[in-house]
């Protein structure tokens, strides 16, 4: 057996490895890290690169560092956060600050002087995942004001339970690929299913299998209808019709369509009747018996500038074919998106489609590469994180809102709630100067705590606004284990290459640090992070058999590879419950699906109507602000890392230009403006300014331009404009404004601006290079 965590034994070998974008193998050649897709993997991602790549980058953290203002004057010195100077210090030094520190604030303060949400994807592998790590952690010590929800699809997590029972039951347990490869005669996504976000999976995806699958639904005869700005979202093999509405109108165009099923007699009254609560309310409001104006194809093609026939035929094709309807999560990153996913739920109710395989509501198909597929019979264990004995929370997205107001009142999803007054932020494997909104006002609110902890492998952007920054080892420098609740196998993360510097893993980090504080015996459970791997697998192993199945040994698996899981079909609480609607009536109020929610209405938010209601976006072409900044930019997930991650990787690179981001928009938008591809330009609003490069093309629709999230925040004085990102982070244009008060979810993906041409001088991209020499 190969020792857990012995790089030495694993040096002259291509040992097993995964990642959320990919399994692999790898081996060191000296110092050096070689890898190479694993054999697991039909259609690898390039992704992989950033690995090989980056594990001996400079930009690594190679030994812990305090911010000198901290070191000298503590959190008098808390202005400086972000432009201050760093000092490298032993480990016990930092350990004995930190543990000082934590010491002063749960006596002062008790936990909820500490936010510990630690939001971020850090890096797959069971045991060492960041999140959990810190959060057992700090339940150790008392507990910590922790965040709900996610960046991802936060809006749907928060309305879905309302109307339609669960979250899971239109994300997770939706048709299995195989479904909609033998029902489905009509794909409409909005949206669409890219693939770039299908090679993702949280925890580790060993295979890519997504192209295949969509090809085979072209194979069979499938119809895909593309609704979005941007041409990539779903495959151009399929050949699907791409219809491209205003950004931020797909509501009014989901509506139009609706109002159309009613013209042409396509709904399933039986369906509506049965199943859904309110579907007489809404019908009045697509008459305009409510308002005054009826919603039919005339009216959504004002709004979202579609052909009025092409609504027309578009619903009449609904109508009468197997029609399977998507809204990928991005749908619901924009200011009121709590709507986009509950209209496209209703459109599938009104044809009769939910709850017969291949039709129905599929929210985030493609969205991440577990949705669609079967699920672990046995799934694996997480590591457990303890009991947080601290009652608060905060929606994740209003972190800035909370260090800004401490003590005032927000609402979310019926409550009244207060901003506790966090003295410490302790961050482990997420970089909230990545995926949060308007930087510049983030950077304002990370100034108002005493102390910013940050474990990191590599120098963000969040780790330069730290206080202490501990280094941390990448997933190649540890052993684990990887498994997805929805991936096919389940993967040893065989450790590949020394730990870089003088990183350490986040267990031993806070094992170190629990012992300064008394704590250690709660949080190592007495396990070194070896005997922990070993023993998660064997409590697995206990609950196969369990079930009456086996698997290998310890040893066996981890000197065999990956092991094939027991899937089975995920449950469908929809199918169940169209089944027998008395039986397995939904969790809702009405225990129904809701088109009209009651409890919502009770809430009564102005920002989150009872049902789905047309509101113009304050980010769209179609309003005032369009005057002023005239591009409608896509701020979406990247093609060439995952998120932030390893930004200054060889794949990450590669999809740069000049070193920069690309921005992409359309000749007619390039052509005014005298911009040809490849120029330097200037994206702005009124929140701030970044630099890209410009690519045109025509695979954006007009008006619209797109510049992916992930270039690390790169904040430099340009010479006229004050402080830009010079690197092409979206989030300094971004709002920083929750979804609605049902959800107070992220609003990242859409924002208007203004693109120009830069011939000034712009100083290098730094943010790639440690801060101290
Ligand atoms: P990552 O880049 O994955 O971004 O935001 P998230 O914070 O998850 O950050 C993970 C960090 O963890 C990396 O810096 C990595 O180095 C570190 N890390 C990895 N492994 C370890 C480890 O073992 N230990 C430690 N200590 N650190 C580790 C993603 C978020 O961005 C998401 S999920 C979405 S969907 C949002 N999308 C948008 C959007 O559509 N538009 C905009 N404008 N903004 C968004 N932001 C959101």
């Amino acid at each position: 057996m190969t020792a857990v965590g012995d790089a030495a034994s694993t040096a002259d070998r291509w040992g097993h490895h995964t990642s959320h974008f990919g399994s692999f193998r790898g081996r060191a050649d000296g110092d050096r890290l070689q890898v190479r897709p694993h054999e697991c993997d039909p259609e690898p991602y390039d992704l992989i690169d950033n690995i090989a790549s980056g594990v001996r980058h400079e930009a690594r953290v190679t030994r812990p560092h305090v911010r000198r203002g901290w070191l000298e004057r503590g959190a008098q010195s808390k202005d400086l956060r972000g432009r201050d100077e760093f000092v490298a210090v032993d480990w016990d030094v930092a350990l004995d600050l930190l543990a000082g520190e934590l010491r002063r604030v749960y006596g002062e303060f008790g936990a909820a002087g500490v936010f510990g949400g630690s939001y971020g994807w850090s890096s797959a592998g069971r045991f060492h995942h960041a999140q959990t790590q810190v959060h057992r952690f700090l339940n150790s010590l008392g507990g910590y004001v922790r965040s709900v929800n996610t960046y991802s699809s936060g809006a749907s997590e928060v309305l879905m339970p309302h109307v339609a029972g669960s979250h899971d039951a239109v994300i997770k347990q939706i048709n299995s690929w195989e479904d909609l490869a033998e029902h489905t005669e009509l794909l409409v996504s909005f949206g669409g299913v890219a693939s770039k976000n299908g090679a993702v999976n949280p925890g580790g995806i060993t295979s890519h299998v997504q192209n295949g699958w969509l090809r085979k639904m072209a194979s069979n005869g499938c119809r895909f209808v593309l609704v979005g700005p941007l041409r990539d979202d779903l495959l151009d093999e399929i050949e699907a019709d791409w219809l491209t509405p205003l950004p931020g109108s797909d509501l009014a165009l989901m509506i139009g369509l609706a109002g159309e099923l009613v013209l042409q007699d396509l709904v399933d009254r039986d369906f509506v009747d049965r199943y859904c609560s309110g579907f007489a309310e809404f019908e009045d409001y697509l008459s305009g018996s409510t308002d005054g104006t009826a919603k039919d194809a005339r009216w959504a093609s004002k709004i979202c500038r579609i052909e009025e026939s092409d609504i027309r035929s578009l619903a009449h094709a609904m109508g009468t074919s197997a029609t399977m309807i998507t809204c990928s999560y991005s749908l619901q990153r924009i200011r009121h998106g709590e709507q986009m996913p509950w209209m496209a739920l209703i459109l599938a109710a009104m044809t009769g489609g939910i709850g017969r395989p291949g039709r129905g509501y599929a929210h985030g198909l493609g969205a991440m590469g577990g949705n669609g597929k079967r699920e672990a019979v046995v799934p694996f264990p997480s590591f457990p994180q303890g009991v947080n004995e601290c009652s608060d929370f905060i929606p994740v997205a209003r972190i800035a809102d909370m260090l800004l107001a401490p003590g005032a009142d927000y609402e979310y999803n019926g409550e009244v709630r207060t901003y506790p007054d966090v003295k410490l932020v302790y961050w482990a494997g997420g970089n909230p100067f990545h995926h949060h909104q308007n930087l510049f006002r983030l950077q304002e609110a990370f100034r108002k705590p005493d102390t910013v902890v940050v474990h990191e492998s590599a120098w963000t952007s969040t780790a330069r606004h730290a206080d202490i920054v501990l280094p941390a080892t990448m997933s190649v420098e540890r052993s684990d284990i990887g498994a997805a609740r929805n991936d096919s196998h389940l993967m040893p993360m065989q450790q590949l290459i020394a730990p870089y510097g003088e990183a350490r893993d986040d267990f031993d980090i806070f094992a170190d640090l629990a012992g300064r504080l008394g704590t250690a015996a709660t949080y190592t459970g007495g396990r070194t992070s070896d005997e922990w791997v070993r023993a998660m697998y064997e409590h697995w192993l206990g609950r196969m058999s369990d079930a009456d199945m086996t698997a290998p040994d310890f040893e066996s698996f981890w000197q065999d590879g990956p092991f094939e899981m027991v899937l089975r079909p995920i449950r469908r609480t929809l199918e169940e419950f169209v089944s027998d609607p008395v039986a397995n009536k939904l969790n809702t109020r009405s225990g129904k699906i809701e088109i009209v929610s009651e409890v919502i209405r009770e809430f009564d938010y102005d920002d989150c109507p009872p049902h789905p209601t047309w509101t113009a976006p304050v980010e769209w072409l179609g309003g005032r602000r369009a005057e002023s900044f005239p591009i409608h930019l896509i701020a979406n997930q990247p093609d060439g890392k995952l998120h932030s991650q390893l930004d200054f990787g060889s794949a990450s690179t590669r999809h740069k230009r000049n070193g920069r981001e690309v921005v992409r928009m359309h000749p007619a938008d390039a052509a005014p403006r005298s911009l040809a591809d490849g120029d330097l330009v200037r994206v702005w609003n009124d929140r701030g300014s970044c630099f890209a490069t410009v690519e045109v093309t025509e695979r954006v629709m007009r008006s619209v331009a797109r510049l992916p999230t992930g270039a690390w925040f790169d904040p430099q004085v340009v010479g006229g404009l004050g402080t830009v990102c010079v690197h092409g982070n979206p989030n300094v244009l971004t709002a920083d404004t929750g979804t609605s008060r049902l959800a107070q979810a992220c609003t990242g993906q859409h924002v208007l601006v203004e693109i120009t041409k830069w011939e000034d001088p712009v100083p290098p991209v730094q943010v790639h290079r440690p801060p101290t020499p």
